[in-house]
């Protein structure tokens, strides 16, 4: 007959075992669901996902739409973020969608909502022009070049979760 202690190794095995099991078919059916969450509204990037809504808003209704649903606008940190953002306003073909950034507190410089300095932009040559000196806002072009615009202005609403 097995030890107790080597019968309580065996029982602690055949645990781990299940548990291993359980968690490989809990990652494959996550990554099916990973696929069908982000098709064909969504673009997952490192941890981060962004989704489009598929509507336009201006800035401040854009911006409640996302915390509701318990994101953000988007604040791409790279050029490969800024890549998948693009993406989904080309394939959204509802003209361009607003950034989470803003020009609020220090006219002429963009942070991020927390008022943090940008780690990455993409302005498109000659911006940011704060044109008619009210342009606190930014957009996202198709092309994925960013330009500064009203925030009444109405721009496609994309989610960062
Ligand atoms: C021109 C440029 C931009 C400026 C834009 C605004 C957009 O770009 O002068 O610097 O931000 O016009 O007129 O304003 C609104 N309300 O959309 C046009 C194309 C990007
Ligand atoms: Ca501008």
């Amino acid at each position: 007959f097995p030890s107790p202690r080597k019968a309580y190794i065996a029982a602690l095995r055949r645990q781990v075992e299940a548990l291993q099991g359980q968690v490989g078919r809990l990652q494959g059916d996550f990554l099916q669901y990973k696929k069908v969450e982000l098709f064909p509204n969504g673009r997952g990037v490192g941890q981060k996902v962004f989704k489009t809504a598929g509507f336009v808003k201006h800035f401040y209704e854009a911006q409640q739409v996302c915390a509701q649903a318990g994101g953000q606008l988007p604040s791409p940190r790279s050029a490969i973020e800024k890549e998948a953002l693009q993406q989904l306003v080309e394939a959204e073909d509802k003209g361009a969608a607003f950034l989470s950034i803003t020009a609020f507190w220090t006219e002429g410089t963009f942070t991020y909502p927390g008022g943090e300095p940008l780690v990455y932009s993409n302005w498109a040559p000659g911006e940011p022009n704060n044109d008619g000196g009210k342009e606190h806002c930014v957009e996202i072009l198709a092309n994925g070049k960013w330009n500064d615009i009203p925030c009444g202005a109405k721009r496609l609403v994309i989610c960062e979760f």
